[in-house]
């Protein structure tokens, strides 16, 4: 079995999405989700100039070797362009593998681990009791885990309540919009978003939260020691991660869990964190960190230090994304939880599936492969539209964290 072709298809059915399809001379194909939210156009040009000329030819079923082809033989190693493009061919090339195998995907790793894979949606509202709202319509839903994200009074736009009660989408057309933060407001307030959720619901459904990069570490631990008597699954992304040794301070002041990694796209981002324990889960993704080869080798490491997986799900990640990732997570040993934002209808339209969502729980489906296709002529008609995440400034004007 051979190469024979690659091209990547680009999308827009509500937001831009990225595809890799791979087709051997034998008549298969694989997909690989290639969506990196805001630079899209960055992957695009990666894969198509200096990645599928190099593909044309080679064996398929080399899975690694063509991995540790296109990171060692880049020279430039690393980073979300680069590890994003791996991500794409590692994905569709275990597609193909599982495909030619007559098996679904997740018996190639190892097979299930679990029955289902437990999921956590996203409960939000412009204030308290609009949140309050949608984490009762998401338990109606039948969801065990939740993530809630409330507006804060004094603050216009806030990371993950969406204007006008429409489905989150992160990223806005045009160029990057530009939205005030302010730490004091946020810390005075979001510990009443919990403490009010926890009076109305107790303690039988999993209470999530993304800081999204915002605190500093002693800010972190604040909010984290704030929190503890509520319980949360977890805390996630309470301060930039660059300097995996600032996690050591939030340690120090609360036993909150905590979840980073979404923005990760090799385990040298998070080798540190794991080792020395400072974090509960790992968020790196399949689109991001560079395929299901990878990102199993983050998750070995992770085990070994009990840290548990939490793969990033936003709707930034594609279906075929999504398809992968929940193969990944009825096998892997150490899972966690995986993060579930629905995809608009035109998108699943655009991308077949065979995973299903039922009682806070997905199935990845038996399907050869990891299950996901894609309608190509449905994709032609949702052109490319450029988008980009918004930039936050602090009330002085001064640029932080979005
Ligand atoms: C968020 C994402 O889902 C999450 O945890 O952090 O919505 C993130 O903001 C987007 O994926 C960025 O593109
Ligand atoms: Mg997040």
């Amino acid at each position: 079995m051979k190469i024979a072709s690659a091209r990547v298809i680009v999308t827009c059915p509500g937001r831009n999405l990225v595809t890799l399809k791979i087709a051997t001379d034998d008549g298969l194909h694989g997909l690989g989700d290639a969506t990196l939210n805001g630079r899209e156009k960055a992957v695009v040009a990666y894969l198509e100039d200096h990645v599928i000329p190099c593909l044309i030819g080679r064996d398929p079923h080399r899975v690694e070797d063509i991995w540790q082809y296109l990171y060692k033989g880049a020279y430039w190693r690393r980073g979300p362009v680069t590890m994003t493009a791996i991500a794409a061919v590692d994905t569709a090339l275990w597609d193909i593998k599982a495909k030619a195998a007559g098996l679904p995907l997740y018996q190639l790793l190892g097979g299930r681990s679990r029955d289902a894979v437990m999921v956590y949606c996203h409960a939000n509202g412009a204030d308290i009791a609009e949140a309050v709202d949608s984490v009762a319509a998401h338990m109606a839903q039948g969801y065990k885990a939740i993530r809630a994200q409330a507006g804060v009074p004094g603050l216009d736009k806030v990371y993950g309540v969406p204007k006008g009660g429409a489905p989150y989408e992160p990223a806005e057309k045009g160029l990057p919009v530009e939205t005030v933060w302010s730490t004091e407001k946020y810390l005075d307030h979001a510990p009443k978003l919990f403490e009010t959720l926890r009076e109305k619901f107790g303690f039988g459904l999993h209470l999530l939260h993304d800081v999204h990069h915002r605190l500093t570490p002693i800010e972190a631990a604040r909010l984290g020691k704030a929190l503890e008597p509520l319980r949360m699954f977890w805390l996630e992304d309470p301060t930039p991660a660059e300097n995996q040794d600032a996690f050591r301070l939030i340690r120090q002041h609360t036993v909150t869990p905590i979840a980073v990694g979404e923005v990760f796209n090799s385990i040298w981002d998070c080798k540190g964190l794991i080792e020395n324990q400072l974090i509960d889960y790992i968020r790196a993704t399949v689109v991001h960190a560079g395929g299901i080869t990878h990102l199993r080798k983050i998750a070995a490491l992770a085990e070994i230090y009990q840290v548990r997986t939490g793969c990033h799900g936003a709707t930034d990640l594609s279906p075929v994304c999504m398809g992968a990732a929940l193969h990944f997570d009825i096998a892997v040993p150490n899972f966690g939880v995986q993060e579930h934002m629905p995809h608009t209808a035109e998108t699943d339209a655009v991308f077949p599936h065979a995973y299903t969502y039922r009682d806070g729980f997905m199935y990845p489906g038996d399907t050869p492969g990891h299950g996901v296709e894609i309608d190509e002529a449905l994709a032609a008609k949702y052109p490319y539209d450029p988008a980009y995440l918004p930039v936050a400034r602090l009330e002085d004007g001064t640029l932080t964290n979005w």
